[in-house]
């Protein structure tokens, strides 16, 4: 079954995607997402120039074989781009895997584990008033957990803030510069906890995104003020170059950690695992190498108790999240899966197979992925430059936005 040609569509439903289609000589196509958020046409460019020439002509069949050849034949390992790159092209392959058998995906990763995959909402506001009442919307409408994000006092721009309840971080242009403090930061956020508590009470699992912007004695600190509030965890506390430094958060605090939005292999996360530094790991199929590669890294997970917590934002395409379903549903140690749904240019552009009920998600029955992509709906969406925002402290600094 030879791979007899490669698209890269890029469009703007919204927001940027970049979509890769390969076609094999039985007329079946897969597909995978190759966004990377405010970087979308160097991958576009990468996949175009350098991927899908030694691609074409392969057989579509030998998946593993591919994804090596990718990793291991370019010299150049690893980084965002690259991996952004293999990524699409292992996506469209196990698509293509599962459409040729006429299975969903997940039947080829060993079934299901689960009936459903738990999922979590984003829940902002501009107060602690507005905050609780954004959660208990989530709450009433079936979701079990939600990510929470308040303003903070004094904060022009804290992380996650969004209107009603749609948030995006990209806008077009070039980045705004944010303004940041995490002392007063610090200093605010175990009152929203304290408050979503008191409101809506014990059951309902509660998630916080630090979005890398604590040293980790800030985080250890954080970490064990919230922890009356017994948080699903705390996440991203501080940036993860430096692995070890995770240790100290960990030596202070119960609060469960969850990293690795931002990873690309495993070798940015296995110190992390094999030192039991965190309870969550965030990779997910579009940043870390595809499916193949994100089980690889579930299973390291596993033996060491680690459970699985996908990146699911809106900047991962539909095809990214039905990919990520599937790994959810068959992985045993699955944790939970972030969800946010796309807009409803997103949707018309995007056809799917997976659907949420009552706080859960199912990657649905349809062969393959079971993402589809309106090739004449995208192309009347073309692409817009967007930047991710960046941050400077008080004084001018910049900071990890
Ligand atoms: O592209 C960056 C976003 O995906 C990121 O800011 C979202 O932190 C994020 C999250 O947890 O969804
Ligand atoms: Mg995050």
């Amino acid at each position: 079954m030879r791979i007899t040609s490669g698209k890269v569509i890029v469009c703007s439903p919204g927001r940027n995607f970049v979509t890769l289609k390969l076609e094999t000589e039985d007329g079946l196509y897969g597909l995978g997402d190759a966004t990377l958020n405010g970087r979308e046409l160097a991958v576009a460019s990468y996949l175009g120039e350098h991927v899908l020439p030694l691609v074409e002509g392969r057989d579509a069949r030998r998946i593993e074989d591919i994804w090596q050849f990718l990793y291991k034949g370019a010299y150049w390992r690893r980084g965002p781009v690259t991996m952004t790159a293999i990524a699409a092209v292992d996506m469209a392959l196990w698509d293509i895997k599962g459409k040729s058998l006429g299975v969903p995906v997940y039947q080829l990763l060993g079934g299901a584990s689960r009936d459903a995959v738990l999922v979590y909402g984003h829940a902002s506001g501009a107060t602690i008033a507005e905050t609780t009442a954004a959660v208990a919307r989530y709450a009433h409408r079936g979701y079990k957990a939600v990510r929470a994000q308040c303003s903070v006092p004094g904060v022009t721009h804290a992380y996650g803030i969004g209107s009603g309840d749609h948030y995006e971080p990209a806008k077009t242009g070039l980045a705004p510069e944010e303004r940041w403090s995490s002392e007063r930061y610090l200093a605010f956020v175990p009152a929203v906890f304290e408050a979503l508590r008191r409101e809506l009470g014990p059951d309902l699992h509660l998630l916080h995104d630090v979005h890398h912007r604590l040293t980790p004695i800030e985080a250890a600190r954080l970490g064990r003020s919230l922890e009356p509030h017994h948080l699903f965890w705390m996440e991203d506390p501080t940036p993860a170059e430096d692995q070890d430094r995770f240790r100290l958060i960990r030596q202070h605090t119960t609060t469960p950690i969850a990293v690795g939005e931002v990873f690309n292999s495993v070798f940015d996360c296995h110190r992390l695992i094999e030192g039991h530094l965190i309870d969550y790991i965030r990779a997910t199929v579009t940043h870390a190498g595809g499916i193949s590669h994100l089980r690889k890294i579930a299973a390291l997970a596993e033996v060491h108790q680690v459970r699985t917590g996908c990146h699911g934002a809106t900047d991962l395409s539909p095809v990214s999240l039905a990919a990520a379903l599937h790994v959810d549903v068959s992985v045993h140690n699955f944790g939970i899966q972030e969800y946010m749904p796309h807009a409803p240019e997103t949707e018309r552009v995007f056809s799917h197979a997976y659907s949420f009920e009552e706080g859960t998600m199912h990657p649905g029955e349809a062969p393959g992925l079971g993402v589809d992509i309106d090739d004449v709906a995208a192309a009347a969406c073309p692409y817009r430059r967007a930047y991710l925002p960046t941050a400077r402290l008080e004084d001018g600094t910049v900071h990890d936005w």
